[in-house]
């Protein structure tokens, strides 16, 4: 029997555990990322960890979200991932350098290797045919140690796509598709393997986009084959060396299959406030706009650069609108600034931003109250924008910078015929924003700069033998780290420091939760489906910790978030019955009795008595071997000095 690629690539990296679908496997990780928002969190972990050196094939540290730089906090963050980058053997890619995703899959990515970073669009690798698997920082801090990354073995699921895009029609809109038919739950414990004709349609950008916001879907990860366009991109990026073919097997088995053909597939907005909520634009309307807003890791390449001046060229942004541009990394702004593209953009009023993430995370440009805002991004979830009440669209570059001009949402195929827009056979490369490490003779002599905000990881405790407390928070379903732990300008900067971030923890959706958890001491979180989607950040898990949250009980998890509760030593349960959600109530008490003897026996099953309500719930708490363990040591940094004891 064939394998399908991602199997092709997890074996070839399995180094614990074995192929069998929905159990536990260990993988070799050759590249790490991290950003700087996670970043610092991340190399304290490593240092805590006391490996002096990582063991990767490259390590990476960016900074590209906390730019900002609204006061000390942030620059004290580069001025310390900067140096204990160069300390321990990473590779530093300085502020104005670009986005992670972006700059990784231009200079570092290779096809074939596994990559995991600390944010949960490192799929975006996948467009070159990597498995790149967003984590917690402490996942990463524990790969860059060496150490394997754990994930459930995953169901495979092939999307086939046939045909070639309609002139005007962007990848962006087959992502949204995707995202139309599985929603943001519907890729857990998958990955998604894009194959069929055609693949070699879109370039490496477009595939880029399609795997980076397979995020969205909750996936594992996205990947693509590495065939002749995949070279063609990395001869371009002077990396042909690193390239090797790879493609699923012909009689490959699936466990689900998918068919787009991409010649019927229309331009499509994500409407608000979540990226499944995909309708076509006329079923949307005429909608008039207040902000378009074109960047991000999903769109954000020199292709979809390109394409945006071609529509603004000679034009002036609609009155009622604001346009802001942030190219996605150094080389894309470079390459449009020396070929006027540039020009174009700031001649036609758009505001030039620099490359980083900006205002996909909050960081400026909040649009105004209610206010409509078309973005090229990866996520509309509520208040994410800066402003609790916009509304926010996710739509291609095309359609962005169209409606730019127009002042409504607005069909790009209105453009009429579509030049053809060339890869560039050439890129410009420069590295010269990428900081090599040390050299290991001269690592001991590198010092390590703190800043005042940085402070440690939060203290841990091995698991109790009974949890007995109450409940703390009850919220609904789909509930986002954004949710959990909300980013933007004001609070950004405090993920450093775990005590002042807790201060913000569920505020979104209830202001008073930080302190009555505080002053409960101990509490328990309930929840619905698809609980903690969407980013990578630990700090969604960390400043639960920090708060007291001994358990979190939901109908269902979301991948990396599930993870990052176990890391930090809080136990993850789900409802037998998710009906038993309706017999609690916050502020209810709840006791889990013998939990540490039944978790260290290996029972799965456990039995929640509401002591308020007089009921008992049966709750399934899955921990495999090593997770158990993980769980009973009082979370993973704990588990691995042990280890390594
Ligand atoms: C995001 O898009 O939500 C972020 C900000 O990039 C996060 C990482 C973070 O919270 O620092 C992500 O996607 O993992
Ligand atoms: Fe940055 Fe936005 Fe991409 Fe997250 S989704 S990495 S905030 S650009």
């Amino acid at each position: 029997m064939g394998l399908t690629l991602t199997e092709k690539i997890l074996k070839a990296h399995l180094v614990d555990g074995e192929f069998v679908k929905g159990r536990e496997i260990g993988i070799r990780i050759d590249q790490t990322l991290t950003q700087d928002a996670t970043g610092t969190m991340a190399y304290l972990e490593f240092e805590a960890i006391g490996v002096p050196r990582v063991k990767t094939e490259r390590s990476v540290a960016y900074i590209d979200h906390n730019t900002l730089q609204s006061g000390f906090e942030n620059a004290d963050d580069h001025r310390f991932i900067g140096s204990v980058a160069k300390k321990h053997g990473i590779y530093f890619s300085r502020p104005g350098n670009g986005i992670c995703h972006q700059v990784h899959l231009e200079r570092f990515g290779i096809p074939g290797k596994t990559l995991i970073g600390s944010d949960s669009h490192t799929p975006t690798g996948g467009g070159i045919g990597m498995i790149a698997i967003g984590a917690g920082g402490l996942d990463v801090a524990v790969a860059m140690g060496g150490g394997a990354y754990y994930i459930t073995y995953p169901k495979i699921v092939k999307v086939n796509l046939t045909g070639k895009l309609s002139p005007w029609v962007a990848a962006k809109d087959v992502i949204l598709e995707v995202l139309r038919r599985l929603s943001v739950k519907g890729g857990v414990g998958k990955v998604i393997e894009y194959c069929g004709e055609g693949v070699k349609t879109l370039t490496v950008p477009e595939r880029a986009t399609i795997t980076n916001m397979g995020a969205e879907l909750g996936a594992t990860t996205s990947v693509f084959p590495s065939d002749e366009v995949t070279l063609e991109f990395l001869k371009a990026q002077d990396r042909a060396e690193v390239w090797t073919e790879l493609k699923a097997d012909e009689d490959a088995v699936y466990d689900e299959e998918v068919d787009i053909d991409l010649s019927k597939i229309v331009p499509m907005a994500a409407c608000p406030h979540s990226p499944d909520n995909v309708k076509t634009v006329e079923e949307i309307g005429k909608l008039k706009i207040d902000q378009v807003c074109i960047g991000s890791c999903t769109n954000s390449s020199f292709m979809d650069m390109m394409k945006v001046a071609y529509i603004l060229k000679g034009k002036t942004v609609h009155p009622d609108v604001s346009l802001a541009i942030a190219p996605g990394s150094k080389q894309v702004l470079n390459m449009i600034a020396q070929n006027g593209a540039l020009a174009t953009m700031i001649d036609a009023g758009a505001r030039i931003l620099e490359s980083a993430c900006g205002p996909c995370i909050g960081m400026g440009q909040s649009p105004n109250s209610k206010g409509v805002s078309l973005r090229t991004f990866n996520r509309n979830f509520e208040g994410r924008s800066g402003t609790k009440d916009g509304q926010i669209y996710l739509v291609s570059p095309e359609m962005a910078a169209l409606s730019a001009l127009t002042g409504y949402l607005t069909d790009p195929r209105e453009l009429g015929e579509m030049p053809v827009f060339e890869m560039p056979r050439q890129f410009v490369i420069n590295d010269n924003m990428v900081e090599p490490p040390a050299a290991e003779a001269d690592m001991d002599s590198v010092e390590v700069l703190r800043g005042p905000n940085i402070k440690p990881y939060p203290e841990t405790h091995p698991l109790v033998e009974s949890i007995e407390c109450p409940v703390s928070l009850k919220v609904g379903d789909n509930i986002t780290t954004d949710h959990i732990m909300p980013a933007g300008a004001k609070i950004l900067p405090l993920r450093s420091n775990i005590p002042a971030i807790s201060q913000h923890c569920f505020t979104v959706c209830d202001e008073d939760f930080p302190r009555r958890a505080k002053n409960l001491g101990k509490s328990i979180i309930v929840g619905g489906v698809n609980y903690g989607q969407g980013s990578s950040r630990e700090h969604a898990a960390l400043a639960p910790l920090y708060l007291g949250i001994k358990a979190v009980l939901v109908k269902s998890f979301a991948r990396i978030h599930r993870a990052n509760l176990i890391n930090a030593g809080i136990l993850p349960l789900t409802f037998v019955n998710e009906a038993d959600y309706d017999k609690i109530s916050q502020g209810d008490d709840l006791a889990i009795e013998n939990v540490r003897a039944d978790i260290a026996a290996g029972k799965t099953e456990l039995t929640v008595i509401n002591r308020t309500k007089g009921v008992e719930i049966p709750v399934l708490c899955e921990l495999t071997g090593r997770t158990k363990d993980i769980m009973l040591a009082g979370g993973l940094l704990d588990y691995t000095r042990e280890s390594l004891r």
